[in-house]
């Protein structure tokens, strides 16, 4: 998704890097295309509306400085919406008061989910000396588990898996497995989904409710 984002962003600043004043017509097909290229990304509609809004106000109403030219206004004021979308500051970690902590990893097909479960696994090891396990909870994509259990052995933490089995009765399994065993954080790690397909929606949210 961010490679995405990247390419059409640099091709956009691209087209408007060398123009001394930007028109309001400039500025529209900008946000036209920052628009497109946010929902080819599968951001969120509502997202991507409320963004566009904010940098057109912005871009509009902003005095630009003078020691910038109207293209580095432009890419300033789109970094600043994109730092505060994603959220300005960074919130920490909380861990369950009582029992272990129980991560669920939520997402698209490929968008990085089993190597996110792997590095934070990785990093709450060694920077919280956290006792760490996963529960491999992706049954759907071939070789899904052996990928989760490969980069687990490097990091040497284990792994609860199943054959035959279903995704909920899986993590409940696993999760009960771990408490007993003494983790101090659980991370299940769950195949790809869109928020558009009830069946798997259905399933997460029993994840969730069981474990
Ligand atoms: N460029 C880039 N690639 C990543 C990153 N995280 C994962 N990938 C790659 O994206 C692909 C899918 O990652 P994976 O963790 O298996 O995604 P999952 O399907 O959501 O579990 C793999 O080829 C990863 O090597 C990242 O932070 N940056
Ligand atoms: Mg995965």
């Amino acid at each position: 998704m961010f490679d995405l984002l990247t390419a059409k962003f640099e091709d956009l600043f691209y087209k408007i890097r060398n123009k001394g004043k930007l028109s309001p017509n400039d500025l529209d097909s900008a946000l036209r295309e920052i628009k497109l290229a946010l929902l080819e990304a599968d951001v969120n509609f509502k997202v991507v509306e409320e963004f566009i809004e904010n940098v057109k106000a912005k871009a509009t109403g902003e005095k630009i400085l003078e020691s910038l030219t109207p293209y580095q206004h432009v890419v300033k004021i789109v970094n600043e919406e994109i730092i505060r979308m994603l959220g300005s500051s960074s919130g920490g970690i909380s861990f369950a008061s009582r029992g272990p902590t129980i991560i669920m990893t939520v997402g698209l097909h490929g968008s990085g989910k089993t190597s996110s479960v792997i590095k934070l696994a990785n990093f709450l090891k060694t920077k919280f000396q956290k006792k760490v396990s996963v529960v491999a909870a992706d049954v759907y994509r071939p070789a899904a588990v052996l990928q989760l259990e490969d980069m687990a052995k490097n990091i040497d933490v284990d792994v609860y898996s199943e054959n035959n089995s279903d995704p909920v009765s899986i993590s409940v399994k696993g999760v009960e497995l771990f408490k007993k065993s003494g983790s101090d954080v659980i991370i299940i790690d769950t195949a790809g989904r869109l928020h558009i397909d009830e069946n798997m929606m259905n399933e997460i949210a029993n994840i969730r409710n069981k474990t």
